[in-house]
């Protein structure tokens, strides 16, 4: 694993992950070669990185010419605090679960192989939004790479089984099998394989749908000892909203972002409307770089009311925020 890489460098590779346009994967990319100690240790990541740089011009190149078409390249535009992908085998209620957490109307169906194709929708969770994404059943034949990509590039993945009849758990497996033929994992934790780029994994949360059936239960145990996952798991009927409370607040705390409110120097009150989310860790910086630009390159100062300052303390932009500071910026 090659040492040393910059605060830079892992900010490019986290945004490359999770980047929603070959234009913003390209440009990563450009950065994480930039900031890529050059010696005999990293002459494979180097080597890694220019290919993929050049498949991606190729990709930015074509997208020119055949822009509006949906190809294998279609990508959905991020919106919100953060992108939580619904997977799972046929019927495992992936639509439902949209349908029930956002207000999007997917097609719910008893028969399987309903979804053709991603739909995304918007989930409140106290003042933010996030995006959940639903997409086509994977078996052992079928996963297709538009699929593969949005589990790539989300920050959460919700992975369904189905408790609802026998064939779920076989359906279940019939998904791991099939992705652990693919170069994307599922896990705890979402980073990209310093070995070998291709290899990303993303966090996961095992979603065990239909608790509500009847033999509901005795499923979820075979499913506990056939199909041992290394990631947390929320029980849930998407139907009957059994769970579904705990499991908005799981996939916000999952983002691990946090929400900061602005404040207009001549204005008494900050905009609690419409927060600004970062991921934790993030500094006055990359906030000021999301509300505009501008105000990024030509930050002075700004004054935080907070948990962890006193109330109106002047601070630069290295100043690390916190959840529901209060921020009032200066040019
Ligand atoms: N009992 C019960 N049925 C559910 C639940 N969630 C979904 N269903 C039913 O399961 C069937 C499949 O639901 P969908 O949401 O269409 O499943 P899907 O995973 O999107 O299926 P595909 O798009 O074909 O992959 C429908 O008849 C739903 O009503 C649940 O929590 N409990
Ligand atoms: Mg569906």
């Amino acid at each position: 694993m090659p040492a040393n890489l910059t605060p830079q460098y892992k900010k490019a590779e986290e945004e490359y992950r999770r980047a929603g346009t070959p234009d913003e994967e390209l440009r990563c990319l450009q950065v994480m070669l930039r900031e890529m100690p050059k010696h005999k240790g990293t002459d494979k990541l180097q080597a890694d990185l220019k290919q993929r740089i050049s498949k991606v011009k190729k990709e930015v190149e074509g997208q020119a010419k055949t822009a509006g078409k949906r190809g294998p390249g279609f990508r959905l535009p991020r919106q919100g605090a953060g992108r939580a992908v619904i997977i799972g085998g046929p019927n495992a209620g992936k639509s439902q679960l949209l349908a029930s957490l956002t207000r999007a109307s997917p097609v719910v169906a008893e028969y399987p192989f309903a979804t053709h194709e991603p739909l995304p929708g918007m989930m409140p969770f106290e003042d933010v939004m996030v995006q959940l994404v639903d997409t086509p059943p994977i078996t052992a034949g079928v996963l297709d790479t538009t699929t593969q990509g949005l589990i790539r590039g989300a920050d959460l993945v919700l992975l369904l089984a189905d408790l609802g009849c026998d064939e779920g758990i076989d359906q279940f497996q019939e998904v791991l099998d099939r992705l652990a033929q693919t170069k994307t994992r599922l896990g705890r934790s979402s980073y990209l394989d310093e070995e070998d780029l291709g290899v990303s994994h993303t966090q996961t949360l095992l979603v065990p749908n239909k608790i509500d059936a009847p033999d509901a239960r005795a499923r979820l145990d075979l499913l506990h000892e056939m199909c041992p996952l290394d990631c947390d798991e929320l029980v849930i009927s998407a139907l009957h909203g059994t769970g579904l409370e705990d499991l908005r607040s799981k996939i916000y705390q999952s983002l691990d972002v946090v929400r900061v409110y602005t404040k207009q120097p001549s204005h008494k009150e900050p905009d609690y409307s419409q927060p600004f989310t970062v991921r934790r860790g993030s500094t006055l910086l990359d906030v000021a770089e999301q509300v505009h630009r501008d105000f990024a390159r030509d930050l002075k100062h700004a004054r935080v009311w907070g948990s962890q300052v006193h109330p109106g303390t002047t601070v630069k932009g290295d100043y690390v925020v916190h959840d529901k500071d209060v921020v009032e910026l200066h040019i």
